[in-house]
């Protein structure tokens, strides 16, 4: 079985939920994009908006500053990278910066336009379920339809999907995500989590991110019901990365890389008996 590609994180915003202020300058970004790759990172997943619920968005100008020299510079050093945006302009910049994956947690709906951007430069196409901008999407976090969350996702990601290929988007640049965290409860990852299959079936390949996610957090809460922190959600998220793997994901999007790689190695050598 072919290990899942793994699409490491680096966020360069002050403000994202699980590394937010760690890595905002270039220097460091760029620094930790190399340290991911050392780590086994296949893809280096760059954004420069945080979509932490209730988080303002920055104006363009500062999204494109933060993430376009980093990716200069990691694309020249060899890296397939992605650029985490919902904007057309931010996600153009980024290709001519040497991005090849456009990863639109908006699935188009934020600016279509970056349907457009992405069909012209032959980029392929992260394609993430997504109802609502952070400031409110917890209040669209309703699933009351037959099928439930897992059909509702699917059912909105298929309606994604004929706009991505309306724009000229090819079938095989297009990846789906089911948007762990996105207007949905703990409960909804869960389900979705136990329904992947019903988005695979799809035909697309699928991109999954669960890492150090508050779900985890809530999992694993203490006697009193306190979340477990975001720095102490790690082991979940490795045990979430051999069920993913196990799942035959196309891609697993994670902040540590090297326990991630580390999972991967562990269970291909078990698969070789
Ligand atoms: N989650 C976050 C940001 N970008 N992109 C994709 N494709 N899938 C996700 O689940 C996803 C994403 C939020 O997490 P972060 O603040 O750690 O980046």
């Amino acid at each position: 079985m072919g290990s899942p590609l793994l699409m490491g994180v680096v966020n360069v915003t002050p403000d994202s939920f699980s590394d937010g202020g760690l890595w905002d300058t270039p220097a460091a970004a760029i620094a930790h994009g190399r340290s991911l790759l050392a780590d086994g990172a296949d893809i280096l997943d760059i954004g420069g908006e945080s979509t932490r619920p209730g988080a303002t968005r920055p104006v363009v100008a500062d999204e494109v500053g933060r993430v376009v020299p980093v990716i200069r510079t990691l694309a020249a050093d060899g890296a397939r990278v992605s650029v985490d945006t919902m904007r057309s302009e931010v996600a153009e910049q980024a290709l001519a910066a040497g991005a090849t994956i456009v990863n639109d947690v908006s699935g188009g709906l934020a600016d279509p336009r970056i349907l457009d951007v992405v069909a012209a430069a032959g980029a392929t196409y992260v394609c993430m379920h997504w109802r609502g901008h952070s400031d409110r999407m917890q209040d669209l976090a309703a699933y009351d339809g037959p099928g439930g969350v897992v059909a509702a996702v699917r059912d909105e990601l298929c309606e994604r999907i004929e706009a991505a290929q309306a724009a000229g988007i090819p079938d095989g640049q297009i990846v789906l995500d089911p948007g762990l965290g996105f207007a949905k409860r703990a409960s909804h990852n869960w389900t979705l989590l136990a329904g992947l299959s019903v988005l695979q079936s799809l035909g697309f390949p699928v991109l999954v991110g669960a890492s150090r996610k508050s779900f985890l957090g809530r999992l694993l809460a203490d006697a009193d019901g306190i979340p477990r922190p975001v720095d102490d959600r790690e082991d979940a998220t490795t045990a979430l990365t051999v069920l993913l793997a196990q799942q035959r994901v196309w891609g697993i999007r994670v902040h540590g890389v090297r326990a991630a790689r580390d999972a991967l190695r562990t269970l291909e050598r078990w698969d070789e008996g």
